[in-house]
């Protein structure tokens, strides 16, 4: 592959974008109308990225409603309400992460959706992890979308996924025990991430990690056992983004992320980076499993 001078930071790892260590992720929309080919193409890859899912005007709706939201109720320091640009003064330490969660019941047939709307400022990143260790207790046919709300490049932090993660034989020991790890029930702490390096997980395990700079209305949809991370924010804009999660509604679903849930704590990912690890870590099962 022909590597461009494009500098991103996936994780801690500064890489030319695109070269062997990120790719470019490629669009199924030649397939949109064929569902036996998506679930083919899911299936093998892991993932589907689908270019003009949403109306990119409703995004950029959403997102303005959100960057509205967060300049009135945060204690983010927005520059711009319009652009997302961050206070300069805004370093990590001053707002680490904002995540907002509504979660509403959806038609008979689609089951249930979770709406997370995050943000990470300069210098944060999602270490690699699969969905199934935070909501594994329903369906194993439960996908995630991924939705950046607004015209979102690789320099602010997009989602970038780990191809054949799900399905690779060189996976298969990782899902066996940590793709198993049911992280509440273990009343383990910290972020529930196995690795904050890429390299970690393509050098033990093999896959291809590939992400892409999106566009409003670009979605990346993904299945429990894909491992996916971001890239870091490495700009003074804030990553707007949302996760809807998709299961057939006749499936047993994860009661903890379904109806009437109440007002819960965020936990886990970037919230349980700052957590004392008193209790067990994803360390203490690395070592138990050998990997
Ligand atoms: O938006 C991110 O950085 C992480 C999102 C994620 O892990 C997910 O959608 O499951
Ligand atoms: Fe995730």
């Amino acid at each position: 592959m022909s590597e461009g001078d494009r500098k991103v930071t996936l994780g801690p790892r500064e890489v030319n974008f695109p070269s062997d260590y990120l790719q470019q992720l490629e669009d199924c929309n030649y397939a949109i109308d064929k569902p036996d080919l998506l679930r083919q193409i899911l299936d093998q890859k892991g993932y589907l990225f689908i270019r003009g899912l949403h109306d990119r005007e409703e995004v950029l709706n959403a997102r303005r409603a959100v960057l509205q939201y967060v300049d009135t109720n945060a204690t983010i320091r927005l520059l711009s309400a319009d652009t997302g640009h961050l206070d300069a003064r805004c370093g990590g330490g001053c707002i680490p992460f904002m995540e907002v969660r509504d979660r509403e019941n959806m038609s008979e047939d689609s089951g249930h959706i979770t709406i997370e709307h995050i943000g990470i400022n300069s210098k944060q990143f999602t270490g690699a992890h699969v969905d199934n260790v935070y909501m594994g207790r329903g369906t194993q046919n439960l996908y995630t979308m991924w939705t950046p709300f607004g015209d979102t490049t690789v320099e602010m932090g997009t989602l970038a996924v780990c191809e054949g993660s799900n399905q690779l034989p060189g996976f298969r020991r990782f899902q066996e025990t940590y793709g198993e790890l049911d992280i509440e029930k273990e009343d383990m702490e910290g972020t529930g991430w196995f690795t904050e390096d890429p390299f970690e997980i393509t050098s033990k395990f093999g896959g291809q990690w590939k992400t892409s700079d999106f566009k409003a209305g670009d979605v990346l949809i993904f299945t429990m056992r894909t491992v996916h991370m971001s890239t870091t924010n490495i700009t003074n804009f804030l990553r707007i983004s949302c996760d809807t999660r998709w299961q057939p509604a006749d499936e047993v679903a994860d009661t903890r992320y379904v109806g009437d849930v109440g007002v819960t704590k965020p936990k886990y990912g970037l919230f349980g980076k700052e957590t004392l690890a008193k209790k067990l870590t994803i360390a203490d099962f690395k070592e138990k499993w050998k990997l």
